[in-house]
């Protein structure tokens, strides 16, 4: 197995995914929180000036999706063939829409837009894609790609923690596969110790998975 060292600041965020699948695997990596101070310092040096960057036998690759596509195949979270793979890609481009969403909203600093905006994200938008979610979930038995764990349940289950804190309550109580969903991702023992062990958030501190587990 190649020397892993994840760069990104100290927080979940883009990250998130990337410990969760490397904890799942079992594979050891060095987890470095960049201050700001730091990360001024080093945008020039990094590939696309950018954090996350996984560092594999010190070599810097950018682009968390591509970074946690290809974990996946470390660690048996992809799928068994070209059609699975197509699968987990779907979803994992559609949790990714969805979360640029929910930073939309997050990260918007005009208070009275961020106000009209709340009720289409928490009664139109987000319910969309949960009930896309929670079909695609009761096809697979629990889970939102394939008929196994794969890499798309671990970005659901980020996405879900990032979604509450965001919009402060739990939008998963009318989609009960979903809560299957999170119910067998946080059943598993190396994801558990992770949520158990891992620092404590920095931002958007009102929910942690730890609280579920
Ligand atoms: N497509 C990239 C986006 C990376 C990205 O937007 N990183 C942000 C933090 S989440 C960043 O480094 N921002 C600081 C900057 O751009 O100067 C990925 O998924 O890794």
């Amino acid at each position: 197995m190649p020397e892993f060292k994840l760069h990104y600041f100290d927080f979940t965020g883009r990250a998130e995914p990337i410990r969760m699948i490397l904890s799942y695997g079992g594979i050891k990596f060095e987890d470095i929180r960049v201050g700001h101070e730091d990360f001024v310092k080093m945008k020039p040096t990094l590939p696309l000036g950018q954090l996350p960057v996984l560092e594999i036998d010190g070599k810097m690759i950018p682009q968390s999706t591509a970074i946690s596509r290809y974990l996946a195949t470390l660690t048996k979270l992809d799928g068994n063939d070209a059609k699975e793979n197509l699968r987990i890609d779907v979803a994992t481009d559609t949790l990714l829409d969805l979360q640029q969403k929910l930073y939309d909203f997050a990260f918007e600093k005009d208070e009275e837009k961020k106000k009209t905006l709340e009720p289409v994200l928490a009664n139109e938008t987000v319910p969309f894609f949960l009930k896309k979610f929670d079909e695609k979930a009761g096809e697979n038995g629990g889970f939102i790609a394939i008929k196994r764990i794969s890499w798309a349940d671990i970005s659901f289950i980020c996405v879900y923690e990032s979604m509450r804190n965001i919009l402060k309550k739990d939008m998963l109580a009318d989609y009960p596969n979903l809560i299957k969903t999170k119910n067998n991702i946080l059943a598993v023992p190396n994801l558990r110790e992770y949520i158990k062990s891992r620092p404590e958030h920095k931002m958007y501190t009102t929910f942690d998975l730890k609280q579920e587990l």
